[in-house]
């Protein structure tokens, strides 16, 4: 059963969006209610059963109570099984599979996003924010050439709608073991340069494969290359010495970067994307972290992970902003287990159900690798917890905002993006009619709101190939399932309905081929 919210603004109820857009938000920054602050907290493989908000068995207060006091989600999607495809959609409001080259990128890859492209950050420019993103990128720096790590990164985020920037330039597994504040490494020595690879050793940095005893986290699969803080990476990286991240410190180094921005006075309201490390491998939680659960390293890092909501929410509270700050936390897929290091999280995992009791994870086309936990929490709007269960993508947030905003956007490239701000704070429980989910490979699969769900046939492996075990979804033949009556997708209807098999195959083909 859906309950909504009800919505209330400055202490006047407010019901359509011209009205919205009148109310005071009453809040200690004088800012008007229709342009709150937003936090997109943006997680990394958090699964649909990894919060307990959701059902999970790690504690996680600080993000349940976004959610008794917000909005859940659960039909919310991320657009792809894998991150860099994710994030993609999400700041451009495409679908990245309408291309090639946008499946998980390697860590010297060149921008995916480039000057010109239509960006959810431009759209909030416009509307008269200042943004920012702090956090993990994976969607590549510099022009055609390649990243230049000695020199300036460009173009990056400071060029498609971002004022200010700290990142992981790819992944916390991937070279360079480094963090980039807008265009240049943080702490780099010009006279120790970087050089990477991907192709073969560069240096004399030890590897995983061949020092295996300097580890202190062995590898699983992949991740033998360059050892960076006594863990082996994919990649081969050489000098940076001192520009080397310790990935202890992660999160506190993104919480204080977060508060920096946060912090700096402006009459603008702000857009922060907080794209978290946690709970992405290699699992190494701050040492106050390890420990904390009988989960091994990936319950620390979930712990580690509800903490940074703590102190973001405390961040908020501290400078009056609460009321008037609309946070979204999400992840950019679904959960895996053995992802590349020997961190126990299948043998300890016991009774906590990553996936939710979805099938599949990570990777897959079945509906754990998308369908993710969403949380919208903005106290001046959404007056009690409530669960929204409209489909709704996360290619959806640029043209919610801009429609929010009333301004306008490159609708011609940012396709896929539909307006569901009603959707988004509860006021309306009619989503998306359908969306597209991508999974490895760029395999796709077409979700309806009717609950039918179309795998179209590939030639792709049953089961993710590289120990993860993970099923991926893939079958020779087109596969629909009913996700209303059959939500572990167990009972493939093709044989049985073919009206609606032929009505998706067509609407699937409709929508690739716009
Ligand atoms: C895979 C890596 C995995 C992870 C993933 C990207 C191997 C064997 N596996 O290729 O560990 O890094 O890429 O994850 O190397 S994502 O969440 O950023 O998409
Ligand atoms: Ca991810």
């Amino acid at each position: 059963m859906i309950q909504f919210a009800k919505i209330g603004l400055g202490g006047v109820a407010c019901f359509a969006l011209s009205i919205l857009a009148s109310c005071s938000s009453g809040t200690s920054q004088q800012i008007p209610a229709s342009k709150p602050n937003i936090i997109l907290i943006y997680t990394d493989d958090v699964g649909y059963g990894d919060i307990s908000a959701y059902g999970g068995k790690i504690p996680t207060p600080n993000i349940d109570k976004l959610a008794q006091n917000g909005l859940m989600f659960t039909n919310a999607y991320a657009t792809a099984a894998t991150c860099t495809p994710s994030r993609y959609s999400l700041l451009t409001g495409e679908y990245a599979w309408r291309a090639k080259g946008r499946g998980v990128a390697p860590g010297d890859t060149s921008a995916l996003i480039r000057p010109g492209v239509e960006t959810l950050p431009l759209v909030l420019q416009r509307s008269g924010y200042r943004t920012a993103v702090v956090g993990k990128w994976h969607l590549g720096l510099g022009g055609d050439e390649g990243p230049d790590w000695n020199g300036d990164l460009k173009p990056g985020p400071l060029e498609i709608g971002f004022d200010y920037s700290f990142i992981i330039p790819a992944t916390g597994d991937r070279v360079p073991a480094v963090f980039v504040e807008n265009h240049r490494v943080v702490g780099l020595d010009p006279t120790d340069p970087i050089a990477v690879s991907y192709r073969k050793k560069v240096g004399e940095r030890p590897t995983g494969k061949e020092n295996p005893e300097q580890l202190k986290m062995m590898w699983s699969h992949g991740h033998d290359q360059t050892i960076v803080n006594g863990v082996s990476r994919i990649g081969y990286m050489a000098g940076g010495e001192a520009a080397l991240w310790r990935d202890e410190d992660f999160a506190q180094t993104f919480v204080d970067k977060a508060t920096d921005f946060v912090s700096a006075e402006s009459d603008k309201p702000f857009f922060l994307y907080f794209s978290t490390h946690d709970i992405h491998v290699p699992r190494v939680a701050h040492e106050r972290f390890q420990g904390a659960t009988e989960f091994g390293p990936r319950g620390d890092v979930i712990v580690q992970l509800d903490w940074t909501v703590g102190e973001l929410m405390k961040l908020l509270q501290s400078k009056g902003l609460d009321q008037n700050t609309l946070v979204i936390f999400t992840s950019d897929n679904g959960p895996v287990l053995d992802d590349g290091y020997v961190d126990q999280a299948k043998e300890l995992a016991g009774a906590h159900d990553a996936a939710g009791g979805l099938r599949g994870g990570k990777y897959s086309g079945f509906e754990a690798g998308t369908r993710v936990p969403f949380i919208v929490h903005w106290p001046s709007a959404i007056r009690e917890g409530a669960s929204q269960g409209a489909l709704f993508s996360q290619v959806d947030l640029l043209g919610s905002f801009a429609a929010v905003n009333q301004v306008s956007y490159d609708s011609a490239q940012a396709i896929d993006t539909q307006n569901q701000w009603e959707v988004l704070i509860g006021k309306s429980e009619k989503g998306r009619y359908s969306l597209v989910q991508e999974a490895w490979y760029s395999n796709l699969a077409y979700v309806r709101a009717d609950g039918y769900k179309l795998i179209p046939g590939n030639e792709g492996p049953q089961i993710v190939p590289w120990g993860t075990e993970i099923e991926t979804g893939f079958a020779k033949t087109d596969q629909l399932f009913d996700l209303t009556a059959d939500p572990h997708e167990e009972t493939d209807l093709s044989a049985t309905k073919p009206e609606i098999l032929k009505e998706m195959q067509d609407e699937l083909i409709g929508i690739m081929i716009q």
